[in-house]
């Protein structure tokens, strides 16, 4: 789907296995963690607090990442579900993930003053929905059932999208007779399970149209390529990032299917089981992209106490991007 990126490995093993005959090592994922539109979300909700002081609300978790929600949440952020558990007039702050018109609309009734964290990357695609829906298209989005990103964009035009949830959701798929067909997708699937999902859709309906560009965003695929490039020299991998996490639970997916021997998701290093640690001589290290870098430290400290200090990057891209704060925010940034 885009451009290749260099590898640049830097796997190399060493000549000297420690007493017990096994050299442990463990290949740190390089993209890994924070994308642009993370960071941008979870300073807009600090720079929202400074701004406008304690209690703030958010629609939703800002990202999907246990130790960034109850770390705002200590700071006076409220997190609701929906606009009508936020007290008239307060500040709403939407999630990266976007919301659909629906949701402003309901703002605007509560007269909420809102201030948006959409990643630009998930407006995009919102923007392309509005596109075809305008042009008549029947739009195929490619996406996880009940996941905030995949409203939020159906919700542009409710009646031309119709959710694909992976390659199996296929065959239930149908469109109006002659009509043109595009898919779009959320920003963070497995871009070989979308593939996938592509494939079969265009087998089924040749007049298939793809999107202008890329929506399974840079930071999704770097971390992909990334992980892949490491897999299949890892006897265990470690993801950090939450279960609600849609683009780290893909990561865990991607290292098994690259080859790792085990792949695990922990929030935390605490949740590091050191029985996974037996017989084991190469851990690789990733996070996903809503993941603060403080986390992954922590299980860099356990494993290097347990035998695994030796720590090599795998570097498969650089990541230069940074997003703008929201209007009324941006003179705030540091
Ligand atoms: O979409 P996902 O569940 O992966 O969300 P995260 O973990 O919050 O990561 C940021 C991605 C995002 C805001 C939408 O692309
Ligand atoms: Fe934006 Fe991609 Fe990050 Fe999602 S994962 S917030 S689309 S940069």
């Amino acid at each position: 789907m885009s451009s290749a990126v260099p590898l640049n490995l830097g796997i190399a093993r060493s000549a000297d296995p420690d007493a017990a005959g096994v050299d442990k090592r463990v290949l740190l994922a390089e993209p890994r963690g924070y994308c642009a539109g993370v960071d941008r979300a979870v300073e807009t909700v600090e720079k929202s607090l400074e701004k406008h002081g304690a209690p703030i609300y958010v629609r939703k978790e800002i990202v999907h990442n246990r130790h960034v929600v109850d770390t705002l949440a200590e700071r006076g952020v409220i997190f609701v579900d929906e606009t009508d558990e936020v007290p008239e007039g307060s500040v709403l702050v939407f999630s990266a993930h976007g919301v659909s018109p629906a949701v402003h609309a309901a703002a605007e009734e509560r007269n909420l003053h809102t201030i948006d964290a959409t990643c630009p990357l998930v407006t995009k695609v919102h923007q392309e929905a509005k596109r075809f829906a305008r042009d008549d298209y029947d739009i195929l989005l490619i996406g996880h059932e009940g996941h905030e990103e995949v409203e939020g964009t159906a919700g542009e035009a409710p009646d031309h999208v119709q959710l694909v949830d992976g390659p199996d959701a296929v065959e239930n798929i149908t469109v109006r007779e002659g009509a043109k067909v595009v898919w779009l997708s959320q920003t963070t699937l497995s871009v070989d399970e979308t593939m996938e999902t592509v494939h079969r859709l265009r087998q089924k309906f040749p007049q298939l149209e793809d999107p202008p560009s890329d929506d399974i965003c840079y930071a999704t695929q770097n971390r992909q390529v990334a992980v892949k490039a490491m897999a299949s020299e890892c006897d265990l991998v470690i993801v950090v990032g939450s279960r609600n996490s849609s683009n780290s639970v893909r990561l865990v997916e991607v290292a098994l299917g690259a080859g790792a021997r085990a792949a695990h998701l922990v929030d935390y290093a605490r949740e590091v089981d050191v029985a996974w640690l037996d017989g084991v001589r190469t851990v690789g290290i990733t996070s996903g992209a809503s993941v603060p870098e403080i986390l992954v430290r922590g299980v860099i400290d356990l494993l290097a106490e347990h035998g695994f200090a030796n720590v090599q990057p795998v570097t498969t891209a650089n990541e230069t991007l940074v997003f703008s704060l929201p209007r009324e925010l941006r003179a705030a940034r540091t």
